[in-house]
């Protein structure tokens, strides 16, 4: 055994003070969490929605506790914020330390270390050892945008290329480039010009035998043909497709796509929002594929559950931009900051790749038996622990979202929070936070594995 198939005790999972354990004492939802449903109703606008209304009233490590009592096993970590657990001891102390100290200076205006620290910090750990830069800011799709600006400005190129199945946020920029109309575009256009979606490698539903070169090539082609290599800015892709179902590359597909951009003096920015530190196995996603991208977006995990963002680069590009070309009022908080500082010490320390690994060949190994037993499961694939399952209709490849909606309502209703995701509404997806120990993983696994059976069986 290696200290990464060890179970983390409950101290460092952050988990000290609420029992790692799913304790049902109410239906979910419980009569608290209805009657907020009922004021929400009349309080927030109807467009956000939930996926599961158990309202929270306190988390640590991988067990949320709703306003009824009950604790629930947490497989999605906030789609995949709190790797380290919900209110991680470290992220926890640095957070209340900085808020007694001061809570916003902005770093356009008066600076602060812990900024210059995570920077350095992210630097170091994204993939590649030249010289790099980063900026900070506030969520996912604002890295996005401002990865896409830089690659503009530096390349005086306006073309970005992303693929089928993406997803890259909600804001008009993102939005053009995320994939899927429903929920996400659905009335909210024009979307931004200037934007040209290729296919990505989708093994399970490309052609049989195709390779990642093959795929690559496909998607140069078009790019090629409909936009001008020369016209591209950058070409802007998730490692691993995260909302649009979990979908890994054959192997070489990256590699090659990042191969034809450095040929052509295109951008090459890789989003691990979701992918990114130690979720797969290792910091980043594209550090399994030999990759080194010219830009990187992360958000998400970064800090432990507090709102960060960042865009890392290599220095030439990062410092092309002119003096005020890049900012915002919170980007980089202090005490996001401090937060994402705590993070990345208990990833580290407690070797959350390793963990991850460790619990992604847990969850692979479930996954597979129910998929030799259930012939409406199509495939199972994922990294790490980021793993998911496809449900078809029986002997075909038709998506069966109804029945994978079901799956997760059941698994709802015994207290295990999993996620859907995909292009077709029909992947259930495992985003466990690292921390999360074994036995909680094997109940949780074992809710899920009698949801499926009742659906599929
Ligand atoms: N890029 C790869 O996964 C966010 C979206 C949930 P923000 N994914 C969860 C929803 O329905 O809004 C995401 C991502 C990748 C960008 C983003 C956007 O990150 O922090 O939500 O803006």
């Amino acid at each position: 055994m290696t200290s990464a198939d060890a179970t983390p005790g409950p101290a460092a999972a952050g988990s000290g003070s609420i029992v790692q354990e799913r304790r049902l004492v109410t239906d979910i939802p419980g009569p608290r969490s209805l009657e907020m449903e009922r004021r929400r109703a009349h309080a927030v606008a109807s467009g956000v929605s939930s996926t599961l209304p158990a309202y929270v009233e306190r988390a640590s490590g991988a067990v949320l506790v709703d306003v009824d009592g009950n604790s629930l096993i947490d497989l999605g970590s906030g789609i995949g914020v709190v790797g380290v657990g919900h209110a991680a001891p470290a992220v926890v102390d640095a957070v209340r330390d900085q808020v007694a100290r001061f809570t916003h200076s902005c770093f356009m205006v008066t600076p602060y270390e812990s900024y210059l620290a995570v920077c350095e910090a992210l630097n170091a750990l994204t993939p590649g050892d030249g010289d790099k830069r980063t900026m900070l800011c506030n969520s996912g799709a604002e890295a996005v945008e401002n990865a896409v600006k830089i690659a503009r400005h530096v390349t005086g190129r306006q073309a970005v290329v992303v693929f089928d199945h993406a997803y890259h946020g909600r804001t008009n920029l993102t939005m053009a480039l995320t994939a899927r109309n429903m929920p996400y575009r659905d009335g909210f256009g024009p979307f931004a010009p200037e934007v040209y979606r290729v296919p990505p490698s989708y093994p399970y539903r490309d052609p049989d035998g195709m390779t990642g070169e093959e795929a690559a090539r496909r998607a140069v082609d078009l790019i090629e043909r409909q936009v001008g290599p020369d016209r591209v800015a950058c070409v802007l892709i998730e490692p691993i497709l995260g909302e649009g179902g979990f979908i890994v590359p054959a192997p070489g597909f990256l590699r090659a796509v990042a191969g034809w951009c450095r040929d052509r003096g295109v951008v090459f920015a890789a989003d691990e929002i979701q992918t990114g530190f130690c979720r797969t196995g290792s910091w980043f996603a594209c550090d399994e594929e030999g990759v080194v991208p010219d830009l990187v977006t992360t958000a998400k995990a970064v800090a432990g559950g507090l709102p960060l963002a960042a865009v890392t680069g290599r220095a030439e590009l990062m410092d092309g931009v002119h003096a005020g070309g890049l900012g915002g009022t919170f980007g980089g908080s202090p005490v996001a900051c401090a937060a994402a500082l705590g993070a990345i010490d208990t990833m580290r320390s407690l070797d959350l790749a390793g963990r991850a690994a460790h619990l992604g060949s847990v969850i692979a190994g479930e996954l597979r038996t129910w998929q030799a037993a259930y012939p409406g499961i199509g495939d199972v694939r994922g990294r790490g622990a980021m793993m998911a399952l496809e449900v078809v209709l029986p002997g075909t490849s038709e998506p069966d979202p109804g029945t994978a909606r079901r799956i997760a309502a059941h698994c709802h209703r015994q207290g295990v929070v999993v996620l859907t995701c995909g292009t077709f509404g029909n992947v259930i997806r495992l985003l466990p936070p690292l921390v999360i120990d074994d036995a909680l993983l094997a109940d949780g696994l074992g809710v899920l594995g009698t949801a499926v059976g009742e659906e599929l069986g």
